[in-house]
């Protein structure tokens, strides 16, 4: 398995609902690597960035005001095959769909406020690390 690198988000309902703990522990549980982590607020410029995708789509408003609500707190995850580990970790987007032993499964009951954001491919790592972490934050 290659070794790859993936942002992780703990979105602001993660911070409040004091899960924090709970989702790094279980980070830690898989044994991947945490080479990077800060708590950040995320301003409208980041969020809007970050979410570009989804611009169109009749949640984007939603998304951008809950995620720039509150702090989060910004990891990158490191390990082999990281990227498809982290989003299995997490579960499905819609939360009524994710299977339990999953984050979202086991935790998560709202389409918005779900908790965690993990990379969808390697090449969107590197562009979202890049773009919430100075190289220098990263640890070699
Ligand atoms: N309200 C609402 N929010 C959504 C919906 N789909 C996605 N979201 C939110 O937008 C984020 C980004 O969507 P997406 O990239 O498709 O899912 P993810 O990669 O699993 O986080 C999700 O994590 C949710 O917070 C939806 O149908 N309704
Ligand atoms: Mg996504």
């Amino acid at each position: 398995m290659e070794r790859e690198r993936t942002l992780v988000l703990l979105k602001p309902d993660a911070v409040q609902r004091r899960l924090v703990g709970e989702i790094i522990r279980r980070i830690e549980q898989k044994n991947l690597d945490i080479v990077a982590l800060k708590m950040i607020r995320i301003d409208q410029k980041l969020a809007e960035t970050h979410y570009e995708e989804h611009r169109e789509k009749p949640f984007f408003r939603e998304l951008i005001d809950f995620i720039t609500a509150g702090p989060v707190v910004a990891l990158v995850v490191e390990g082999p095959d990281a990227v498809s580990v982290v989003r299995r970790m997490m579960g499905a987007t819609n939360p009524f769909q994710a299977e339990p032993g999953t984050i979202r499964g086991d935790f998560g009951l709202d389409l918005t406020a779900n908790l965690i954001h993990g990379s969808d491919s390697v090449e969107s790592a590197k562009i979202e690390i890049r773009r919430f972490f100075q190289p220098e934050e990263i640890l070699a």
